[in-house]
């Protein structure tokens, strides 16, 4: 069966969300429609680069063939049991889910707030229960600057005032440390710390990258002080900066790993904690749960991006064209780009805010034919799939130079 006509243009769609749709986000003035690997296609069949490839939920390219085949082929089978049954594809994600990260035990969850916030829950029940802090007294220690999803609890700890403001009361039990600053974990870390959660790139930020050895520091600090050290990898994992997980940079295995976005490979939402068995071991039933958590669906598009994975093209992709990438945002530094920072295929890029603000240079370069998103002030993000060819990024990069020079 044909799809209906198409009869609203993307600026009778862009007016119909108006009072109907809370305006909590204000995207570009783009309606997608269709979408195939690194490109993305509006209503009208204008065609763009998607360099932000969903905040990094879209390692493998909009629609790839072996994810959306995992999915059709379970779609034809079973979608949802709730863990009150088993299912046969969860044992099957979990076990490659744990080989995937060298990791014991696997939490399935949806969203990346969800996989934090039980992270949260699990490292304070650990703290509790194995490490003996005081019931009601366990401390988490996280960055400024940080971002780690939108919940009450997780916005508690935020430093940014427009995820914070309006949302209290807050959650207690979180010190923020400034990022990258291992005499200030020191200090804050204590006896009554269960954990460390920190992005090992910091994405929202501005994707800051710590000096090198700091991400050893945290683990060695962790383990001495006898807390767990969490890697939010929600969006540096999973093949973005050329590694599996951005920890591997440093050779650094942390007890537990958040892990979330391209993990669903752009289909359906999947989350996981993976954790050593001391950490994930204090669950027992009926203490966690979650309607959807390792649904068959999910642990079916979950296992395909694994196996994915497992071939190390992605990986090996972002790491040789985030060379491209990184000399391509050298030859315009002091012609626009004021400074930025790349791992892989990521990178923050700060634009002179005399050429114009983040939002201004996203506007312009989506009449360019790419799609990027700002981050704060003058910096834009780039993230795009993995999937990307050499020539689709040198395009990019022409289209940067173009409105950095309009
Ligand atoms: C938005 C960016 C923001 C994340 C890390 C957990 C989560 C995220 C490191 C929560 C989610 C998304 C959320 C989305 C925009 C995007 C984002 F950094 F990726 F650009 F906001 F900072 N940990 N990041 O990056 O995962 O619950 O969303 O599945 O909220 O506007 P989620």
């Amino acid at each position: 069966m044909t799809a209906p006509p198409r009869t609203r243009t993307s600026d009778d769609l862009i007016r119909a969300e108006e009072p109907v749709l809370a305006h909590n986000y204000h995207p570009l003035p783009v309606v997608v429609a269709r979408a195939e690997g690194t490109w993305v296609e509006d209503v009208e069949g204008r065609r763009y680069l998607d360099m932000l490839a969903g905040y990094s939920a879209l390692n493998f390219g909009h629609r790839h063939p072996a994810l959306i085949e995992a999915a059709h082929r379970q779609l034809d089978q079973l979608t949802l049991t709730s863990r009150a049954f088993h299912n046969d594809r969860l044992a099957g994600f979990a076990e490659r889910l744990a080989e995937l990260t060298g990791l014991d035990m696997v939490l399935p969850m949806n969203t990346g707030a969800e996989a934090v916030e039980s992270g949260i829950k699990v490292a304070r029940k650990w703290a509790y229960d194995v490490k003996g802090v005081p019931a009601d007294r366990a401390t988490i220690v996280v960055a400024a600057e940080n971002f780690h999803g939108r919940t009450t609890t997780i916005v508690s700890f935020s430093t940014d005032d427009t995820a914070r403001a309006g949302f209290g009361p807050f959650t207690p039990g979180f010190r923020i440390v400034p990022y990258n600053d291992l005499a200030a974990l020191e200090e804050a870390v204590d006896e009554t710390t269960a954990a460390v959660l920190l992005e090992p790139i910091q994405g929202e930020a501005g994707v800051v990258i710590p000096d090198h050895g700091y991400l050893a520091g945290v683990r060695e600090l962790t383990r001495r002080k006898g807390c767990l050290f969490i890697a939010d990898e929600i969006q540096s994992g999973l093949g973005r900066t050329g590694r599996t997980f951005a920890v591997e940079h440093e050779d650094v295995v942390p007890d537990v790993l958040l892990l979330g976005k391209a993990l669903g490979g752009g289909i359906v939402p999947v989350s996981a904690v993976v954790a050593r068995r001391e950490v994930l071991g204090v669950l027992h039933p009926g203490e966690h749960g979650s309607t959807f958590g390792g649904n068959p669906l999910a642990a079916a598009v979950g296992t395909a991006v694994i196996e994915l994975l497992q071939t190390g093209e992605f990986q090996r992709r972002a790491a040789e064209l985030g060379v491209l990438l990184r000399d391509g945002l050298t030859e315009l530094a002091g012609r626009g780009v004021v400074g930025f920072r790349s791992r892989g295929l990521w990178a923050g890029i700060d634009i002179d805010p005399a050429i114009g603000t983040g939002r201004e240079i996203s506007e312009r370069l989506m009449r360019e034919g790419i799609l990027v998103k700002d981050t704060h002030g003058s910096t834009i993000r780039l993230a795009p799939p993995l999937t990307i060819t050499a020539e689709e990024l040198r395009s990019a990069l022409a289209a940067l130079e173009k409105v950095l020079g309009s």
